[in-house]
């Protein structure tokens, strides 16, 4: 297709650039600018946004491409392979035009909005920087082949399964766990440190068991989980928390698409994050809230986890 060609011609011109970036820089986990949580999270529902609006199939591909990707990770930046660079930039470019122009200019503009703009140049000063200005030409003719192929309108919106065993359990779920949910701090920075001793590739390890994970989901169940958070967000209170009611819907959206993949890809998941997550960080969460709050909660997802169990 065109944005396959296309893409060909966005790697002869951005490669030398993607070799030149540290991915493994910790730079990339700080915020943008200043810590502005609310703002931030207007961005990020944006993006949540674009996301429900994309051909799931498209999404899911793009999924795949990125877990090949990390498969052909060489060197010491983490730069992934010169096809694998193409299929990547490939498969977001049809992602991107899967979704109305004006979503993906609402994400940029967001951004934006929370972005230094002395933060591009300062990306720019650690590269060789004609590599970055002739990788941004590519980008600009490559994004005219995008808007070519732009759909004019969303895709449908999900169908949202009702009165299955999964939105009853959710229920039980979010009455245990919404105390716990307003204790803890939605608005603290301590979300965007880094993990105590781990580093970038040993990360990625278990991004990439998520990746796989949201590769295998039920495409429509994904898109309805995407559109359960936009709601919620849209519900916050000032110190972040949603609703009850929205909390409830974003369980039940959650649990069905756990139930939507094999059980050993979520374990994957599990025991990939608990290599890098220290016990000091889950009692440092633990040691922040009302203890019976959580325990509560805890009690409830693992009544939860059974219901979810049972139909996957
Ligand atoms: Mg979410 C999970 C925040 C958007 C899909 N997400 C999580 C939690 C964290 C979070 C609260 C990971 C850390 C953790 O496990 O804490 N998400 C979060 C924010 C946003 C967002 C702030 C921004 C809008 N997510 C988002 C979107 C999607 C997802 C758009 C795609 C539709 N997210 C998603 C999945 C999962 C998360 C599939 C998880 O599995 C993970 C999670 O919650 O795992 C348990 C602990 C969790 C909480 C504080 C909230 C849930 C409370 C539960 C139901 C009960 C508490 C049990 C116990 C006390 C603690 C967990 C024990 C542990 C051993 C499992
Ligand atoms: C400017 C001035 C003009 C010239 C110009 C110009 C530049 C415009 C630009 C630009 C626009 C632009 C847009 C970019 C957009 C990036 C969008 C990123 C989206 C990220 C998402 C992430 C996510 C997910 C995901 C799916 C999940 C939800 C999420 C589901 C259902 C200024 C040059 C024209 C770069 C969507 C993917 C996992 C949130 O106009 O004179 O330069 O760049 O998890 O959804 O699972
Ligand atoms: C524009 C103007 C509107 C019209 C429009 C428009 C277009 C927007 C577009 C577009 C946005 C867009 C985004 C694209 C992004 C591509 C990103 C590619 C990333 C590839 C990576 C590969 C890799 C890895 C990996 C992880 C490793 C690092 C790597 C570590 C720690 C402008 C059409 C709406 C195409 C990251 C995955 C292995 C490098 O808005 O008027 O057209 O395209 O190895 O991580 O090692
Ligand atoms: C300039 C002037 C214009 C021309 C121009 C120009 C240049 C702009 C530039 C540039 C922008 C730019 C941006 C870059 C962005 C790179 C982003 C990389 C992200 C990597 C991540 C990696 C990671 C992980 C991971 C998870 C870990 C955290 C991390 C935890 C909990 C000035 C040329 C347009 C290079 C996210 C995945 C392992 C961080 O605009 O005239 O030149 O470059 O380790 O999670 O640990
Ligand atoms: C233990 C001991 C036993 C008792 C027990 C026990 C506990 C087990 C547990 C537990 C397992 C467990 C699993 C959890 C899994 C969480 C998974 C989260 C996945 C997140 C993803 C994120 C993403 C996306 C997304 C889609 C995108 C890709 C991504 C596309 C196509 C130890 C109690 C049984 C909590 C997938 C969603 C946006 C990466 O076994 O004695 O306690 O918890 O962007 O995909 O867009
Ligand atoms: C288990 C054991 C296996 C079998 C199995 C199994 C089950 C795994 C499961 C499961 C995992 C799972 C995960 C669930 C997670 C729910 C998370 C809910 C999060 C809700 C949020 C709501 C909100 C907001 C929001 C953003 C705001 C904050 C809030 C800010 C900055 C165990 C079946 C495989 C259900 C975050 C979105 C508005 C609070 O693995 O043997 O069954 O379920 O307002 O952000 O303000
Ligand atoms: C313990 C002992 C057992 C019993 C038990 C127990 C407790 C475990 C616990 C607990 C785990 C736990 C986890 C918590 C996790 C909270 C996660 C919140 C994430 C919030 C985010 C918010 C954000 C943003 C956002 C984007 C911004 C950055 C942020 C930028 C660029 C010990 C009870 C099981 C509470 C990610 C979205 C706005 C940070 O196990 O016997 O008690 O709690 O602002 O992006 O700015």
């Amino acid at each position: 297709d065109q944005i396959g060609d296309a893409a060909k011609k966005l790697g002869d011109a951005s490669y030398d650039f993607a070799k030149e970036v540290d991915w493994n820089n910790g730079v990339f986990l700080q915020a943008p600018g200043s810590f502005q949580p609310l703002k931030a999270l207007k961005a990020i529902d944006k993006m949540i946004e674009m996301g429900a609006a994309a051909d799931p199939e498209l999404l899911k591909k793009a999924a795949d491409a990125h877990h090949k990707a990390i498969g052909s990770i060489s060197g010491p930046n983490g730069v992934t392979s010169r096809a694998d660079w193409d299929a990547v930039n490939a498969a977001l470019g049809r992602v991107v035009a899967s979704v109305p122009k004006q979503k993906v200019m609402d994400v940029y503009d967001a951004v934006k909005d929370i972005t230094d703009p002395k933060v591009p140049a300062y990306m720019k000063s650690l590269v060789n920087g004609a590599d970055a200005e002739k990788a941004y030409q590519g980008f600009l003719e490559f994004k005219d082949v995008v808007a070519a192929n732009q759909v004019a309108t969303a895709s449908a919106a999900a169908t949202v399964p009702t009165g299955d065993k999964i939105g009853t359990a959710a229920k039980a779920l979010s009455d245990a766990s919404y105390p716990f949910i307003k204790d803890i701090d939605w608005l603290s920075d301590i979300y965007l440190k880094p993990l105590p001793g781990k580093t970038a590739p040993e990360t990625l390890k278990a991004i990439d068991k998520m990746i796989v994970m949201g590769s295998k989901m039920d495409g429509n169940l994904l898109k309805a989980a995407a559109e359960a958070h936009h709601r919620a967000i849209g519900s916050i209170d000032a110190k972040g928390v949603t609703s009850p009611e929205d909390y409830e819907a974003v369980n039940a959206a959650l649990g069905r698409i756990v139930a939507s993949v094999p059980k050993q890809t979520v374990m994957d998941v599990y025991n990939s994050m608990a290599k890098i997550v220290d016990p000091s960080v889950t009692n440092n969460m633990f040691s922040k809230v009302n203890p019976l709050d959580a325990l509560s909660a805890a009690k409830g997802f693992y009544t939860f986890k059974d219901v979810v169990e049972a139909v996957q």
